[in-house]
């Protein structure tokens, strides 16, 4: 082969991968935060519900579904973006089914009326909702969104890491929520910037215990939150992420979906989430559904 052509096909393959991969295949990881370490900015405290006010690109994968006949800010529920065209969301968002055609999405946002240039805003191509997603006991309460276009990563836009059923769960210490959804129960206005919380995973043994949730927590749930309450994801959060960091890393997976609960913030009934260790398989084969077919 001559050298032009050799040239030629480089490029071609660097714009291929500029096209397909732009987020370098590299996920869970916050390059605005580690900015911040090195200039040694205060972490901010660890004080949703019972929340703070995330800095700019602290969770960069972190999307706000959007509906224009929403009052206010127009912010229907929470996502996060796993590929560049994909978001996990909880199913019950468009419960009911809402046209898909008026719902938009906003990702690289950290304030919602002011969005920042990373923000990048995107349509719906396609919605999958669990084919056995119950609305009556919020059973597999998740769904996927593909986007009208790939977004472009920048430090504002991230992939998550979604946790596989390999991921230990009792061994993650470092647990946060973050959305902007109310940020006191009872509330119905959401928040303008984005709240995050530290959260402790709850056995979904002893939540859902008498005096707990009494039975009512799925196996396919994870109970994040405190027996106190106090802190807590609330009306809005849901279909956001419920994120823990890695044991020996700084990434982050996304191990819940933020679904439900009795109230908010209110003792011994925490924050349910839907748990993507338990849904791996499936969202797998709804985002890459030629790589499934081909395994087996
Ligand atoms: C909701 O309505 C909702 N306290 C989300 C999370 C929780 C409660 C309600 C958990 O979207």
């Amino acid at each position: 082969m001559n050298w032009l052509g050799l040239l030629v096909l480089l490029t071609l393959a660097g714009l291929a991968e500029g096209t397909w991969d732009n987020c370098g295949g590299i996920c869970g990881l916050r390059p605005m935060v580690y900015e911040y370490e090195y200039m040694d900015h205060d972490n901010g405290t660890t004080r949703v519900v019972g929340g703070a006010d995330a800095k700019l690109g602290a969770w960069p994968w972190i999307v706000s579904l959007k509906h224009p006949a929403i009052p206010g800010t127009r912010h229907l529920c929470g996502g996060s973006l796993i590929t560049a065209e994909w978001v996990l969301t909880a199913a019950h968002c468009f419960d009911p089914i809402r046209k898909i055609g008026m719902v938009y999405l906003v990702i690289g946002a950290t304030q919602l009326t002011k969005p920042g240039h990373g923000a990048q805003l995107r349509r719906i191509k396609k919605l999958v909702r669990h084919e056995h997603y119950n609305p009556s006991d919020k059973s597999n309460d998740i769904a996927l969104l593909q986007l009208s276009k790939p977004v472009d990563c920048n430090p504002y836009v991230q992939l998550a890491c979604v946790a596989d059923p390999a991921l230990s769960l009792s061994e993650l210490q470092n647990c946060w929520v973050a959305g902007w959804g109310a940020t006191a129960a009872r509330s119905q206005t959401s928040s303008d910037i984005l709240q995050e919380a530290k959260v402790q995973l709850i056995d979904v043994q002893l939540c859902n215990s008498s005096g707990w949730y009494a039975g009512v927590v799925h196996t396919h749930n994870l109970c994040a939150g405190y027996p106190q309450g106090k802190i807590d994801t609330c009306q809005g959060d849901s279909g956001g992420p419920l994120m823990c960091q890695d044991e020996n890393s700084d990434f982050f997976w996304i191990v819940g979906v933020t679904s439900w609960g009795r109230g908010c913030a209110r003792v011994k009934r925490p924050g349910i989430y839907t748990s993507t260790l338990y849904f791996y398989d499936w969202i797998l084969a709804h985002i890459s559904p030629e790589t499934i077919e081909n395994a087996y």
